[in-house]
């Protein structure tokens, strides 16, 4: 330590200090330690190669996942520069990786870095992050090397050969005394590399995983850009018109924009800014809507598709079957909103507005026939909306008190406070029953579900309200669906789907998902949804405490464990749990349901495209994806009867 000490001027102490500050608080730069902070270490350095690329100079990311977790990647852009400061004496490539922020403020190359929100924190943080990295350019006729330790330079950049190629090459092992694990998710890094080159038309992403014994190896090139991102995400869909809607313009906000309607009665879209995914929207996303909403219902009047005195088709009746991409590149964003992924800056709105209404109006008016189908889908969409708000108003009137009125099957908690409560919705009666009398009812609701459940993903709106097993569900959690969803107002902190451990079980599951993923969509993003976990066995011998196992390993380790202690495999009673009513309340409550045994699973929404894509699948009308799934996945779908 002290032997590099005196070599530093005050200059450089500055910037250990910077990186220091990196590697006391890293979630300040990187969000968290979870695996989720540790994927955005590969992200930021993958974003110095998509920046070279969108300067016009990389044509190709190559990422490797190398064993011992060891991330490598390498673009062919034009290196990062490697001339000596005369000041400093430092170079501009060491600059970039021991400099908090040196990237963003001198200003990138694209112009488009983002300054908000996680990404663009730059080069230095993933450097100060990690237990080692190693940079190697290619330039100017040579190969330079450099070297560091969490964050700080050991081999300071030289020559090491000759090259005629250019391009950067970064190697790092993320330290693991400050992150949680080191176990990149292949599938997380395919997914959003995946993407990144949806987003970067022409740009080839590809990734390799050699990790373990059998690599594995992804390639992402698009030339279709965002019209190939559209087709993606509709490849299980019935389409209503055969190519996607193409929208770009190179203004003072760059925007580009495809979408495609499709027989399906949800809306999805997707917004990126500089990339990044403002799952949030902002708004880019409230420009895009208005010019829809006004476009569509300009047409459909001019066109005589609806009276002049007819009300307007409303937004969400023009969304019905929608699948669109939105991406602006935006100099200073503004992220806000609970998970920063919100675009705050107002001048967009405004922006993708009138250059939305401009070149969609112009589309439709050269494509009559596409116009016409999109417009019948419109307005029958707008007709069931009309049903829907009877129903809905019929419902009201059957309950008189619509809001205080909740479902007489539910056997609600005595505390009103949302904090504390849960309520498990349970499959069967026989299961309700043992929940009811298991619970603790202080802060324990139950509300069992019997029967046919409906696929709200073959269902409009209108059959929703209405509907005798939902209805239950939506009166109970008591803060709307749809677009009238208020999050806020949720009468129970956790809605906990109990459902046995078997076809059945799994069905119902895959169903109410369904259901909060379309309607209830906040429920699942602030974290409301959850999945008890029913165990799979039960280990008894006179004089032990029984023994319960949630799955097929904790029953080989609870054997192992056993055998230890001198009991032996034939001295134990195996049961077999098959459902949910083979347990009597007490043991339901010790297994599942009290909070200081249970096993939760969190329901999260990391990745709302593949969220869909699972949904649409599973609940849609196609079979041939969903064979071709079940076979995919059939290790996840063992239980699912679709
Ligand atoms: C492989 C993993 C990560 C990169 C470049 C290329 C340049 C660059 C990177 O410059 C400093 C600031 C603005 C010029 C720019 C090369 C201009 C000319 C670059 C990467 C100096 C940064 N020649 N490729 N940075 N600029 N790839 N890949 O990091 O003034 S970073």
């Amino acid at each position: 330590m002290e032997k590099f000490e005196h070599k530093y001027g005050a200059d450089q102490i500055q910037v250990l200090e910077g990186l220091e500050a990196v590697r006391k608080r890293p979630g300040m730069y990187i969000g968290s330690v979870s695996v989720r902070g540790l994927h955005h270490l590969v992200y930021e350095i993958v974003d110095n190669c998509v920046d070279e690329a969108l300067a016009g100079y990389c044509s190709h990311i190559h990422v490797i996942l190398e064993p011992g977790n060891i991330v490598s990647v390498e673009d062919d852009g034009r290196g990062i520069p490697v001339d000596i400061h005369a000041k400093t004496k430092i170079s501009a490539a060491e600059t970039v990786y021991t400099v908090l922020h040196a990237g963003g403020k001198f200003g990138g190359n694209s112009g488009y870095k983002v300054s908000g929100g996680l990404h663009g924190v730059g080069a230095s943080v993933v450097n100060a992050l990690s237990e080692w990295t190693e940079v190697i350019i290619q330039r100017d006729g040579g190969i330079y090397e450099m070297k560091f330790n969490r964050g700080k330079t050991v081999e300071k950049l030289k020559r090491i050969g000759d090259s005629k190629k250019t391009g950067t090459k970064v190697r790092f092992l993320a330290d693991d005394t400050i992150f949680e694990t080191l176990d990149y998710e292949y599938e997380t890094l395919e997914n959003r590399f995946r993407e990144m080159a949806f987003l970067t038309k022409g740009l080839r992403i590809t990734i390799e995983d050699l990790r373990e014994e059998t690599p594995k190896k992804a390639e992402f090139h698009f030339e279709g850009g965002l019209v190939s991102f559209v087709d993606y995400l509709n490849k299980n869909k019935e389409k209503l018109h055969k190519d996607p809607i193409y929208i770009e313009k190179n203004g003072e906000v760059p925007v580009e924009i495809a979408i495609q309607y499709t027989t399906a009665y949800s809306e999805n879209i997707y917004t990126f800014v500089n990339n990044i995914n403002t799952i949030e929207g902002g708004t880019h996303l409230e420009g895009f809507k208005r010019a829809l909403t006004k476009t569509f219902n300009d047409y459909a009047k001019s066109h005589n598709l609806i009276k002049e005195k007819d009300t307007n088709l409303q937004g969400e009746d023009i969304r019905e079957g929608i699948t669109a991409v939105v991406s602006v590149k935006v100099k200073e964003p503004q992220f806000e909103g609970q998970t920063k992924t919100k675009l705050g800056n107002s001048n967009v709105t405004g922006i993708v507005q009138s250059m939305v209404n401009e070149a969609l109006g112009s589309f439709l008016e050269e494509n009559p026939s596409v116009a016409k189908a999109i417009l019948e889908k419109c307005i029958s969409a707008s007709r069931a909306r009309e049903a829907a708000r009877k129903a809905r108003e019929l419902v009201r009137r059957k309950n008189a008190l619509e809001t205080t009125t909740l479902p007489g099957k539910l056997a609600d908690c005595s505390s009103k406070n949302p904090k504390e409560c849960e309520v498990y919705i349970v499959e069967g009666d026989s299961a309700g029953g043992s929940a009811k009398q298991g619970r603790d009812r202080r802060f324990q609701a139950i509300l069992p579900l019997w029967g046919k459940m409906l696929n709200v993903e073959k269902a409009r709106a209108d059959k929703i309200y209405g509907n005798d097993k939902l209805n239950p569900v939506i009166l109970a959690v008591g803060a709307g669906i749809g677009s009238d969803f208020d999050v806020s107002k949720i009468r129970y902190g956790k809605v906990i789907i109990m459902a046995d451990a078997d076809v059945d079980g799994a069905h119902i599951r895959t169903l109410l998902l369904t259901f909060f993923f379309r309607y209830m969509r906040p429920l699942i993003e602030n974290g409301n949804v959850y999945l008890a976990q029913p165990p799979l066995y039960k280990l008894a011998k006179k004089g032990i405490k029984d023994i319960y196992c949630y799955a097929d390993e904790d029953l080989d380790k609870a054997y192992i464990e056993l055998a230890q202690k001198g009991i032996e495999r034939d001295q134990l009673s195996l049961q077999r749990y098959k459902g949910l009513g083979e347990m009597n309340p007490e043991q339901l409550w010790e297994t599942t349901m009290d909070p200081s045994n249970r096993i939760l699973v969190k329901v999260t929404m990391e990745d709302a495209i593949k969220a869909d894509e699972i949904f649409t699948i599973l609940m849609g009308n196609e079979i041939e994806p969903r064979r071709e799934f079940i076979e995919k996945n059939a290790k996840y779908v063992k239980n699912l009867d679709i």
